[in-house]
């Protein structure tokens, strides 16, 4: 393997040093020299310049890292259970995870793209795509958590998607496989596959203001498989590429027959002219059900509502909208270099890097230079569109990104490197071995008009030796390489969360200023909040059992509840009185078939809780928040079904016959109240 064939990256001066010591490693060029950690060295204390958001593959969730320390700074929960933090387990985020399937507690999150204001990224929202049960995600980026999911019909697969136009004007959501579509026939032979299966590709409108998406319409499209797209922005505003592969429209051992063609092809939408049909009513209104679920950031609440109509175009009906460009042995990443005047294609299985000139592509249109029609849609002249290609770049080019240099990165899975080349000359300029195997690669804003350069990141899927063993699964891990200069430099290795996709970086700045530091007290409209610990109480409504409790340093209120009953539906709603950064308080009771929670400063959330034997069940705070945490607890009695225990709820006033607080630890001040109560009917 090319692998081992390394460049020596340590300064002259310190292999002098090595080598005079005569300790040098056998594989010193693959380590990184002092002189090179330095420059992702962020002392103590110290910010990192750039957030880095990146996919977490089949964990299904995205992760942030400060870069260039690698320092992971947060999981975001998305589109999997996170008992972490009751993602998905407490009342309030249960119907995030809703679709027309009902409940899907998982996901397999791909791709990332940040809002974008003039092709420029803005730092106000992340979109995230769910590969598996078609799904898009909105993460809010003053708060760090998901606001909102839209399920995608008509498809499945998400995998080409979020990427997202120059004024996040859309998202786009194209499906990885072709299907018989949700309200024709799916019970029909798979091999009736060129008959009976389509693609869609879905323009998700993104509310400006409030980030809001909504499906503005479909298109139907011939059944390949959608791999990755990118918009077009500046001069090539108003039109989208996607890759695809399977042109062959096979729907077994895709491995082969999927590989048969020598091209497959970029599919280039005129999305500006799309919408034109649509607005003169072209489209068909279908009925379809998905799930739109959002949270409402005063409740804290998430409602899932079922959607029941879409807009659907088919490409037959567009003409002059969408042509297919030939692309060499099936293309993954279609990526536009930040002049947006090149396409660059690239072939999982090809040995050149193909670049399109958007120039070329509209004079080619215009003149129609079309090479007959694939499905009726014209297929473009390979060489019409074509500006030139990079020779013998490598093997596999899997993605592409840019330094707003005029260079090019573009990783090659099968012979593990990333290579840097110019766009003008396409002559390759420089490459560097990965370790092993990189799928996509990532530099700040290197997708956008405006990339920062400096910074490279390859996500590596296999790491086999590069770390301790850890038995027969070992991490992914990520490389982290100064760009500075004309030459490529390893500055870092560090493990990653789950499987990382794409991911991009953006300087702090940019999202520092906005993050929320607590939720305004005064602001919670949940409908169980409970305003000051004088309102904690217990309410039973037959066999609901409501506990408005409040969560405070460093006492639950209330802390002993009695006459709850075996077959009560017991619902704990925690509310976080705190208005501190960086205080949450956990809930957690012994037995519940669930998980914890954590709640936020100002916020309220719900665990529910059925308890299953007669007895005393612990609570207490999860979350290490002052130095008498561990005191954080409490006790909850449960009686059997049709017992007499009055239903009673209290904090530091229900101790026993003749015993009195120990002095100085009067609980019932402290707590401000509280006292004893009867249950409410
Ligand atoms: Cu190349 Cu799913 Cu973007 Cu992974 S995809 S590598
Ligand atoms: Cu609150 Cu620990």
């Amino acid at each position: 393997m090319k692998n081992f064939k390394v460049k020596l990256l340590a300064s002259a001066s310190l292999c002098l040093i090595v080598a005079m010591n005569g300790c040098k490693p056998k594989n010193t060029g693959n380590a990184v020299s002092s002189d090179a950690a330095q420059k992702a060295y962020v002392a103590p204390g110290k910010y990192d310049e750039f957030y880095n958001f990146v996919s977490g593959g089949f964990n299904g969730q995205m992760s942030v890292y400060g870069l260039p320390s690698g320092r992971l700074l947060k999981e975001i929960p998305v589109f999997s259970l996170d008992p972490e933090r009751g993602y998905g387990f407490s009342e309030e985020t249960k119907p995030m995870l809703n679709t027309s399937h009902g409940f899907v507690p998982w996901d397999d999150l791909h791709h990332i793209e940040m809002s974008q204001t003039n092709g420029e990224i803005n730092g106000k929202w992340v979109f995230a795509n769910g590969n598996n049960t078609p799904r898009l995600a909105r993460v809010d980026l003053a708060t760090f958590q998901t606001a909102e999911i839209l399920e995608i019909p008509n498809s499945a697969g998400n995998h080409s998607s979020p990427f997202i136009t120059e004024n996040t004007e859309y998202v786009i959501a194209g499906t990885r496989f072709s299907i018989p579509l949700d309200n024709s026939n799916g019970d029909v032979p798979i091999n009736t596959y060129k008959k009976n299966f389509k693609g869609t590709l879905s323009f998700v409108k993104v509310d400006s203001s409030s980030g809001n998406m909504s499906i503005a319409f479909q298109l139907k499209t011939p059944g390949v498989d959608f791999d990755l797209s990118h918009a077009g922005k500046g001069p090539s505003h108003g039109w989208f590429f996607f890759s695809c592969y399977n042109s062959e429209q096979a729907n077994t051992l895709l491995e082969v027959n999927a590989s048969q063609r020598d091209k497959d092809f970029i599919m280039a939408v005129n999305w500006k002219k799309v919408e034109e049909y649509i607005r003169q009513g072209k489209g068909k209104k279908e009925a379809v059900r998905y799930a739109h679920n959002k949270i409402d950031h005063t409740t804290h609440m998430a409602t899932s509502t079922m959607e029941t109509e879409v807009t659907t175009l088919d490409v037959k009906d567009a003409p002059d909208a969408v042509y297919m460009i030939p692309c060499p042995k099936s293309p993954h990443g279609t990526d536009i270099d930040p002049s947006v005047e090149y396409i660059v294609g690239s072939g999982k299985l090809a040995a050149l890097i193909p670049v399109f000139s958007f120039t070329k592509m509209i004079q080619a249109i215009q003149n129609k230079t079309f090479d007959g029609d694939y499905d009726g849609i014209p297929v473009i002249k390979y060489e019409a569109a074509l500006y030139g290609e990079v020779k013998k770049p490598g093997l596999g080019p899997l993605h592409t990104e840019f330094d707003g240099k005029g260079n090019a990165y573009t990783t090659f899975f099968i012979s593990s490197e990333i290579v840097k080349w110019n766009i003008k000359d396409l002559k390759v300029l420089d490459r560097v071995p990965t370790y092993y195997s990189p799928g996509h690669l990532s530099i700040p804003g290197g997708d956008s008009r405006k990339p920062y350069g400096k910074y490279m990141v390859a996500y590596n899927k296999i790491t086999k030796d590069r770390y301790l063993p850890t038995g027969p699964e070992l991490a992914q891990a990520a490389q982290l390489f100064d760009i500075s200069g004309d030459k490529m430099q390893l500055i870092l290795d560090y493990p990653t969360i789950g499987e990382p996709h794409y991911a991009q970086s953006v300087p702090a700045s940019l999202i520092e200023k906005n993050s929320l530091k607590i939720f305004n007290i005064e602001q919670n409209k949940n409908p169980y909040v409970t305003m000051g610990q004088n309102n904690a109480k217990v309410v039973r409504n037959g066999k609901k059992v409501d506990v408005y409790m409040t969560a405070i340093r460093s006492h639950l209120a209330p802390d002993n509840i009695e006459g709850i009953k075996m077959g009560d539906d017991v619902y704990f709603h925690v509310t976080n009185l705190e208005q501190d950064w960086d205080i949450p308080h956990g809930f957690a009771i012994k037995g519940a078939n669930n998980a914890e929670l954590i709640v936020l400063p100002g916020e309220t959330q719900t665990l529910k809780w059925n308890p299953d034997r007669v007895g005393m069940f612990p609570i207490y705070c999860t979350d290490f928040c002052s130095a008498l945490h561990q005191e954080m607890s409490g006790y909850v009695r449960v009686s059997p079904t049709g017992s007499n225990v009055p239903l009673t709820f209290s904090i530091g006033t229900n101790n026993g016959p003749g015993e009195n607080p120990p002095s100085g630890k009067d609980s019932g001040s402290t707590a401000g109240g509280g006292g004893a109560g009867k249950a409410r009917r």
